[in-house]
């Protein structure tokens, strides 16, 4: 079985935990930050994952949200490297908000090579590897060839870092005058899916840990969207950063935000 195949089966293991997920406020601690939360369910999922991915590529290192640090170390530069979200859309999860999802990235040599998404309540797995395309459950994907007027987009409040609330609905307020409507998911990783399959044109985060988007930015990527930061700089994969994503469309007009 090939390795972006594996991944999907992991993701698919891992989904049943949170399917299986019962009492979960009592299960539920918060982290440094505005709302950030984590549920025992999100360390089972990332224990899981890094155990059965370490099964299926020994040779790689792993980063997780879990662990506590948004710590990218050198040697996630060379070879490969899992960035995986056990569980993007905690808050969602908590509340019981659909989806969340598990989100698994490889890095190769530092880029982006392989991304699984999966929302196990939808049975929804989007999934693409460098050079070879983006799928949802088997099937190729495009992003929207639609200009930005004629788009929805979305964006995350990047709830944790109450510095950044007022430039982002300031962008929101922007894109709302120059789009159809605006939309929330709560989750950057599927966000980044709904771009990839063109159902949105447009979506931006100010501030996200690279577990958020390393697997949504390669599906994304290979379904024909442009991703940068907010700034329109070329978007790096060794830490936190804002998300500016757009589909083959949009890219194809201004679609910076004048805010
Ligand atoms: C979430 C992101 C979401 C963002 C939330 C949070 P988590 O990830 O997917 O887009 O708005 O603040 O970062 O913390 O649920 O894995």
């Amino acid at each position: 079985m090939d390795l972006r195949k594996q991944i999907e089966e992991a993701a698919r293991e891992a989904g049943k935990i949170l399917l299986s997920a019962n009492d979960i406020q009592a299960a539920t601690d918060e982290k440094s930050g505005h709302a950030n939360f984590v549920t025992m369910y999100d360390k089972k999922v990332q224990e899981f994952l890094f155990a059965e991915l370490a099964r299926v590529l020994p040779e790689a290192s792993f980063v997780g949200e879990e662990e506590g640090a948004e710590c990218f170390r050198e040697e996630y530069r060379r070879g490969y490297a899992f960035v995986i979200d056990p569980i993007d859309g905690t808050t969602n999860f908590i509340k019981a908000y659909r989806p969340s999802v598990v989100s698994i990235g490889l890095l190769l040599d530092g880029k982006p090579f392989i991304g699984v998404v999966y929302n196990p309540y939808h049975g929804i797995l989007y999934s693409a590897e460098r050079g070879k395309g983006a799928y949802r459950n088997g099937v190729l994907i495009h992003s929207s060839g639609e200009p930005l007027e004629r788009s929805i987009f979305s964006m995350g409040t990047a709830p944790y870092y109450e510095e950044l609330t007022a430039r982002s609905f300031r962008i929101a307020e922007n894109y709302l005058h120059r789009t159809i409507d605006m939309r929330r998911s709560g989750t950057a990783a599927w966000d980044l899916c709904l771009l990839a399959e063109g159902i949105t044109g447009l979506y931006y985060e100010l501030r996200l840990g690279l577990w958020d988007f390393a697997a949504g930015a390669v599906i994304a990527g290979e379904a024909g969207c442009v991703l940068t930061d907010i700034d329109g700089n070329p978007l790096t994969y060794d830490g936190p950063s804002s998300v500016l994503a757009v589909s083959a469309g949009v890219a194809r007009e201004n679609y910076m935000p004048e805010a």
